[in-house]
């Protein structure tokens, strides 16, 4: 298969399961319990909000650029989805993905400033194509993510899908709940003129 772009393909569901049953649960389905990781996110936008109103995403986790944009048109806003996003985190190709949205000077000269900011204590398992991950956000708030990384194409990213729907019933995992992912979460919390914007409120 061509090498489009990597494209992960994941759903958010509820931290509803005990550390101890997902670790008995993944080792009985044949999968690894990996380590546990920490890192710092740091989340930056235009004034008029030019990237998260499109649903793109630029951070800076632990000191590293990453940009994540829609890789498909939008299915919905929050909650209950599979998405899909390209990940970029070669500097000059995110800056060139800006500057096609009208912002220029990425990174020296920008006019981009960081709206959100949090560390994220994850717990990693494996399972074949699946990753699991369990997040605990600092500002307090939890969430289980499961992720395939796709080549993005058409059939890979539902091929993923189908992978993604299956370990979540393998695991029971639980459907999120009205709160969100962790910078929705976070907005709703502390920037609700954003989340307002967004349509997160
Ligand atoms: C808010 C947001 C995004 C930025 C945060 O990405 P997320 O995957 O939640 O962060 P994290 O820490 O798990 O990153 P990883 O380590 O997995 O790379 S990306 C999309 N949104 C908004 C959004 C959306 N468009 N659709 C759905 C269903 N949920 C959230």
């Amino acid at each position: 298969k061509p090498l489009k772009a990597a494209v992960e393909v994941e759903e958010k569901f509820a931290a509803s399961i005990e550390p101890e049953a997902l670790e008995k649960r993944v080792r009985e389905l044949g999968g690894e319990v990996l380590r546990t990781v920490e890192f710092y996110d740091e989340y930056f936008d235009t004034d008029d909000l030019k990237l998260t109103t499109r649903d793109t995403w630029l951070r800076r986790r632990d000191g590293a650029w990453e940009l994540k944009i829609p890789a498909e048109a939008r299915r919905q806003a929050t909650g209950g989805e599979t998405t899909a996003f390209r990940e970029i985190e070669d500097v000059p190709a995110i800056a060139a993905e800006l500057a096609s949205l009208g912002v220029a000077g990425f990174p020296d000269d920008t006019t981009l400033k960081p709206f959100a900011a949090f560390g994220t204590r994850r717990d990693k398992y494996a399972l074949n194509e699946v990753s699991v991950d369990v997040d605990a956000a600092s500002y307090g708030h939890s969430i289980m993510e499961l992720e395939v990384m796709t080549d993005g194409t058409e059939g890979d990213i539902e091929r993923a899908r189908g992978l993604i729907a299956a370990a979540a019933v393998d695991l029971g995992c639980e459907k999120l709940g009205e709160t969100g992912g962790k910078l929705e979460t976070y907005l709703r919390r502390f920037c609700p003129r954003h989340a307002e914007a967004l349509g997160f409120l």
